[in-house]
């Protein structure tokens, strides 16, 4: 089932955002480096894309080194993206972002121009934490969870340069369903929003092919990286399973138990340092998506006009051709 997420909290961050943007210079948007494509926010770009905007690959640190470069040259092939690679919690990095601001509106600064910058992206990808390293100050609370910010915050950098941090926000409706999937193993969704052994196995799926050697180092399967890669992600979580003890009296596997803990050992990088899609995939699953959302546009098309067809000839609504189980 497809994943979404857009809370309460989201509908009032997106008005936020949008009164606010006027007053805005710079826009700093994190993403996250492990799912480069899957947590640019659509929304986001809708709101902010008139603004000059640096994205930043957040968790860089905890991203495939190998990869975080392809999608830094991904994302600087587009017209007018900059993008960089950063760790929020290391500030020497961190500051010359405060650099490439003054770069994008060389207009501002002073007392009387101050330079206004909004950081957002999807939740829990790092911005607070990004706020306080940059101010050298737990101004901005912070925490492994989706959703700690709840409301929009200026924190003052200097007399001249003030940082909005923003709650994190996704977008109402996720159509490409990898991204779904990746977003919630990588801990940007609320946890009622999704199921963790579906999850977790769209995650082994994925993982089984490039990263079964970590698999391995981690779970001690006593199986070769092919040997892995053959297997179902079902067997795969079940081998996980029991070579971490997650077994229920009777001696029946613990699926429930094994998806929590492969996503904790993602998500803290135990597991190491991964990336969950590469640039190449990532278009596949665009290209994917709209040629689905074609469909869908084009049937729910057909069926409004045939609907117009009907009232104009007068017959009755939801006669033999009715499609209420269609999609729409
Ligand atoms: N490894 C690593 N962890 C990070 C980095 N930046 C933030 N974190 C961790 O990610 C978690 C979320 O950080 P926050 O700063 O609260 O994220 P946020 O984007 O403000 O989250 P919301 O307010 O919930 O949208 C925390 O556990 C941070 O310690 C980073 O660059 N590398
Ligand atoms: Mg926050």
């Amino acid at each position: 089932m497809a994943i979404q997420w857009f809370p309460g909290h989201m509908h009032s961050t997106r008005k936020a955002i949008g009164e606010r943007i006027k007053d805005i210079d710079v826009v700093i948007e994190l993403l996250d480096a492990r799912l480069p494509g899957s947590s640019r926010n659509p929304l986001l770009a809708e709101l902010t894309g008139h603004k000059p905007s640096v994205k930043v690959l957040n968790k860089q640190d905890v991203a495939d080194p190998a990869r975080t470069p392809l999608w830094l040259d991904w994302y600087n092939a587009q017209e007018g993206i900059r993008a960089i690679g950063l760790d929020a919690s290391e500030p020497a990095p961190a500051r010359r972002l405060i650099d490439a601001c003054h770069a994008l509106a060389p207009q501002r600064g002073g007392m009387a121009k101050p330079m206004r910058v909004l950081i957002c992206g999807i939740p829990n990808v790092g911005k607070s934490t990004l706020i306080n390293t940059l101010s050298k100050k737990s101004q901005a609370k912070t925490g492994d969870e989706a959703g700690i910010t709840k409301l929009e915050q200026r924190i003052t950098l200097a007399d001249d340069f003030y940082l909005w941090d923003t709650p994190g926000m996704l977008w109402p409706r996720i159509t490409i369903p990898q991204s779904g999937y990746k977003l919630a193993a990588s801990g940007a969704v609320g946890k009622n929003a999704y199921d963790e052994e579906e999850v977790a196995l769209e995650l082994l799926a994925y993982l089984k092919q490039p990263y079964a050697p970590l698999l391995e180092a981690r779970y001690k399967l006593g199986l070769s990286p092919a040997a892995i890669d053959a297997l179902r992600e079902e067997e795969l979580l079940e081998a996980i399973a029991r070579k971490r003890g997650a077994v229920m009296s009777g001696g029946r596997v613990n699926l429930q138990k094994a998806a929590e803990l492969v996503m904790t050992d993602l998500r803290s990088a135990v597991l190491g340092r991964i990336t969950l899609e590469t640039p190449a995939e990532f278009e596949a699953w665009c290209t994917e998506s709209e040629a689905l959302e074609a469909e869908r546009s084009a049937k729910k098309a057909a069926r409004e006009a045939r609907k117009g067809g009907r009232k104009r000839s007068g017959a009755p609504a939801g006669g033999a051709d009715s499609e209420a189980g269609e999609e729409s």
